[in-house]
């Protein structure tokens, strides 16, 4: 084993006791990542880093095996918010028009369609701050629909209280999809009409209802490395970390504040997901928003650092995706398979 490689085993290099952010401590936490320790994981050599996510990733997961997850918007834009990444905010002018709620029918077709073109989770989202109780009714519907199929559902709608949680998670929302996005001392670059405390409690409300989270971030926002590790931190040390965890990269949008930043280093990225692996290893990576962007050889070294997860299908929410003839492609040049269907397994 090389000098640089850092083994969660040996616990001398990254696990250590250096207090974590006052804010999330507790007394009977075990424990947990700090902060510089992810940095130290992020700042190693490639290859050093590279070689051990995957072999974190070869003791906790099948070899070749990727989640096919397709998103719907089923209530696209007109967002109160203002989350300086993302298209649907009605403060910008991102030509994305507001529309109202998906029926029932559609979205059943869309879920279809997605299954029978392989995937195996259906994620709807809504560009709500807050969704009201009539809202959650409707989604339960929705809910109920998708499962229906056999397919695992879940959701993204904002901010939640307990007892939405517990309504979504009756009608059957297997996972509920919340982000931190960044660092807890980066949001308020990001976004100012909500606190990373709010983010917090709704997560709070997810896991208490028994619904699985699905929580992650984006990288590309102009943020520092150190704001990469935060944020990793902070998924890392949740009890228990999120059983999925989705990486964006920061798809720019013409109209929102975040349009010019400055292009992310493909590499950084890759890195944000092989530490994403090694610090969560039963946590289901998804390489998600912006592999447009990424191109094949990146996408490629992103699965060698422990991706078992994309998002599948031509659209994210309102952008675009790579289509599914390409992914096929991707995944077969690979030697790489999507899961089975719940149905079929
Ligand atoms: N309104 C809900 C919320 O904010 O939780 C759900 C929808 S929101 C679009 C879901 C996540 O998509 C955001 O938290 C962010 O991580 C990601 N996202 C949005 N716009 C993005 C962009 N332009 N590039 C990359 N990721 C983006
Ligand atoms: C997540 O982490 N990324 C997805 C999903 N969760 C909801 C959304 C990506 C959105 C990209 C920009 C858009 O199409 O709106
Ligand atoms: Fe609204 Fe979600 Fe977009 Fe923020 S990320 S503006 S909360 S839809």
């Amino acid at each position: 084993m090389s000098q640089a490689t850092i083994s969660p085993a040996t616990q001398t290099v990254h696990w250590h006791s250096a207090p974590a952010p006052a804010s999330t401590q507790t007394a009977t936490q075990p424990q947990r990542w700090s902060v510089d320790a992810i940095q130290a994981l992020l700042d190693l050599p490639f290859m050093d880093l590279l070689f051990q996510a995957q072999s974190v990733h070869r003791q906790h997961w099948p070899v070749g095996e990727i989640e096919l997850a397709t998103l719907l918007s089923v209530k696209t834009g007109g967002c109160p918010e203002n989350c300086g990444y993302c298209p649907q905010s009605a403060e910008f002018d991102t030509g994305v028009k507001a529309e109202k709620l998906m029926s029932v029918e559609e979205v059943t077709r869309a879920a279809k369609a997605a299954q029978d073109a392989g995937a195996t989770r259906f994620c709807m989202g809504a560009a709500w701050r807050a969704p009201k109780d009539r809202d959650i009714e409707k989604m339960n519907e929705l809910i109920g629909a998708v499962k229906g199929l056999g397919l695992q559902t879940c959701a993204t709608l904002g901010m939640l209280q307990p007892h939405q949680a517990q309504s979504l998670r009756e009608a059957g929302l297997d996972y509920y999809n919340h982000n931190l996005d960044t660092a807890p001392e980066y949001y308020q670059d990001v976004v100012s009409t909500r606190q990373y405390q709010d983010r917090l409690d709704t997560l709070a409300a997810v896991r208490g209802a028994g619904i699985s989270v699905c929580c992650g971030g984006i990288i590309g926002m102009g943020e520092e490395v150190v704001h990469r590790a935060g944020l990793m931190a902070q998924l890392a040390n949740m009890e228990p970390y999120p059983e999925s965890v989705p990486i964006n990269s920061l798809v720019p949008v013409p109209g929102t504040p975040l349009a010019d930043s400055e292009p992310v280093d493909p590499l950084d990225f890759v890195r944000v997901i092989a530490v994403a692996r090694i610090t969560m290893p039963k946590a289901r990576v998804r390489l998600s928003a912006g592999r447009q962007q990424l191109g094949e050889a990146v996408q490629t070294l992103c699965f060698m650092a422990g991706a078992n997860s994309i998002f599948y299908g031509d659209k994210l929410l309102v952008t675009g995706n790579p289509d599914v003839e390409a992914d096929v492609q991707l995944l077969r040049k690979l030697g790489l398979r999507g899961l089975q269907t719940q149905a079929a397994a």
